[in-house]
């Protein structure tokens, strides 16, 4: 049984390359199942559709399954319908976040036979099982489908409850150099690869979908140590980064970790995602000595009343503290922010901005995004504000642009005050150190988006001054 997975790219403009692990673990599932795969992957290649429809063609695959999250939605609708004409007896099928939340959307307008639901190494690997064996593939728990229109979904698939038992991400079927050799997510030219070394998530807040639940399931720190050695061995990496959804929400596991990467992987260092409430100086300086530099808090506001409507569970003198500590220990924090939740008003963005300035951090500004799954996805739907559900994922990408206004201020004001409160942040963080923080930043936006980021970048500054 051949079957190809293909990994959709989002778009055409140059920015860091994320390694899909989702894809890359279902591929090694695969592979340990017996089964023979190929990955066509656009975005690792930069492959254009019509290079990504002929190489799956050219592998001639019984199954087609894509990946790639909701932002690509549109990639998957347009290469599924290019493949289905060229190859009309294969099985098409997908996985993801995107198609876990809205499996109608993608089984009726990519015309897939079924798509999987979840976690899906296990789900993948039984349904190539069914399809070779030729026995119902309508009994596989996990995976939903149309009959007459309608979905249709098999029992749900248990959690895998061991996660050690998994194989590692079949790295070697990517085109794993080019991931390796890419800018790293701070734009850093370093030999990097992240790892995966938890699912889930405890906490709850408005604008989050986890597709793992909020039951944390850990790898032990011993498989991760282990996959990192190996990393380094076979890819001499020499940074790394755990892109779980949050890497800190236990202190014993985290510490842990730490203790044994210190221990074998002397002068490595890391990134991770953290929650302002989950860390305290002492899990920081064991982070920090064991190769931390680098941590990124999920902000989103300043003010105490959008944070508590958001349900992020902080003050914004707790994010602050957290900043500062953070700091303190010689690790890096950098914050994200978001504008244009649901009751947000111009006292708000001042009380985000003034935030940023007394944390002397910078970040891009998105507009909060309700995508599908999230609790403000079904508050907009409710309201009204998402019309047509599959013209809105056509519209995806990285929620810099402003999709669905949740807000009482026009598109129009809400995109000034945007600009206003990202060039007031930028430019006071610019000029607390502008010798250095200025070529720093002009020479950062040159590299990633050529005279198009530095003419944003200088757009976002008049606005801010006119503004102000
Ligand atoms: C790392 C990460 C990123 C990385 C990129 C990752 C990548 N390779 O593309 C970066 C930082 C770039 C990123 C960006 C964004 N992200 Co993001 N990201 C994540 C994060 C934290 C981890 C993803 C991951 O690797 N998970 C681990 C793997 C193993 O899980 P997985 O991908 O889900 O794969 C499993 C299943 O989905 C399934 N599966 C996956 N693919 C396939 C394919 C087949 C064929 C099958 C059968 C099964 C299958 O099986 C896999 C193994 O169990 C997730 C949160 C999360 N935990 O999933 C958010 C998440 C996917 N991101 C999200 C969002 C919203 C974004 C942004 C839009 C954020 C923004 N505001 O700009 C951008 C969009 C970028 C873009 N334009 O595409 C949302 C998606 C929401 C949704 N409803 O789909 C998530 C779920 C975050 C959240 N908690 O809300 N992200
Ligand atoms: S935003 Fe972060 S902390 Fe909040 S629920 Fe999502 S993963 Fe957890």
């Amino acid at each position: 049984m051949r079957v190809t997975l293909v990994y959709p790219s989002y778009g055409t403009e140059q920015h860091s390359l994320y390694f899909p692990f989702g894809l890359a673990y279902v591929a090694s599932s695969l592979l340990n199942a017996g089964f023979d795969v190929t990955v066509v992957d656009m975005e690792g290649d930069k492959l254009s559709v019509a290079e990504a429809v002929n190489r799956t063609v050219d592998s001639s695959p019984d199954v087609v399954a894509f990946g790639g999250m909701v932002t690509r939605f549109r990639f998957v609708r347009e290469l599924s319908g290019l493949i289905r004409k060229e190859l009309p007896d294969a099985f098409f099928t997908a996985g993801n976040s995107g198609v876990t939340t809205v499996p109608e959307i993608y089984l009726k307008s990519c015309g897939l036979d079924c798509v999987v639901l979840g976690e899906g190494e296990v789900t993948s690997a039984e349904l190539v099982c069914a399809l070779k064996d030729g026995t119902d593939w309508k009994k596989v728990a996990g995976i939903a489908w149309l009959e007459d229109d309608l979905l249709v979904k098999s029992p749900p698939r248990e959690p895998i409850a061991d996660l050690d038992t998994l194989p590692w991400p079949a790295w070697d079927l990517f085109p794993i150099e080019n991931y390796v050799s890419s800018m790293d997510h701070r734009q850093k030219k370093v030999r990097h690869l992240e790892t995966l070394a938890s699912r889930g998530c405890p906490f709850n807040c408005v604008y989050c979908y986890r597709i793992y639940g909020r039951n944390v399931r850990r790898r032990s720190p011993e498989a991760i140590v282990a996959e990192l050695v190996e990393l380094v061995n076979r890819f001499q990496i020499e940074y790394t980064g755990f892109p779980d959804d949050l890497f800190t929400s236990d202190k014993k596991f985290v510490m842990e970790t730490c203790a044994l990467m210190k221990e074998k992987l002397p002068g490595i260092k890391w990134s991770c995602l953290g929650r302002v409430n989950t860390v305290d100086r002492e899990m920081l300086e064991a982070m920090k000595d064991a190769g931390c530099d680098w941590i990124s808090y999920g902000i989103e506001s300043g003010c105490d009343i959008m944070l508590e409507k958001m349900r992020r569970g902080v003050t914004a003198k707790q994010c602050l503290d957290a900043v500062k500590l953070t700091e303190s220990v010689g690790i890096h924090a950098e914050g994200s922010f978001v504008i244009g939740m649901f009751d947000e008003t111009r006292d708000s963005v001042k009380k985000t901005v003034d935030f940023c300035i007394s944390a002397d951090i910078t970040a891009p500004m998105l507009f909060v995004t309700p995508y599908p799954g999230t609790a403000i996805y079904n508050m907009a739907l409710q309201k009204g504000l998402i019309g047509d559900v599959e013209e809105f994922l056509m519209k995806m990408n990285a929620a810099d642009e402003l999709l669905v206004n949740l807000t009482d201020f026009t598109d129009t004001e809400l995109m000034e005050l945007r600009d206003w409160a990202q060039g007031t942040i930028g430019r006071s963080y610019l000029f607390k150190k502008p010798f250095t923080r200025i070529p720093k930043l002009l020479w950062k936006h040159f590299k990633l988006h050529g005279f198009k980021g530095l003419f944003h970048d200088i757009k976002a500054f008049l606005a801010s001054i006119f503004a102000g």
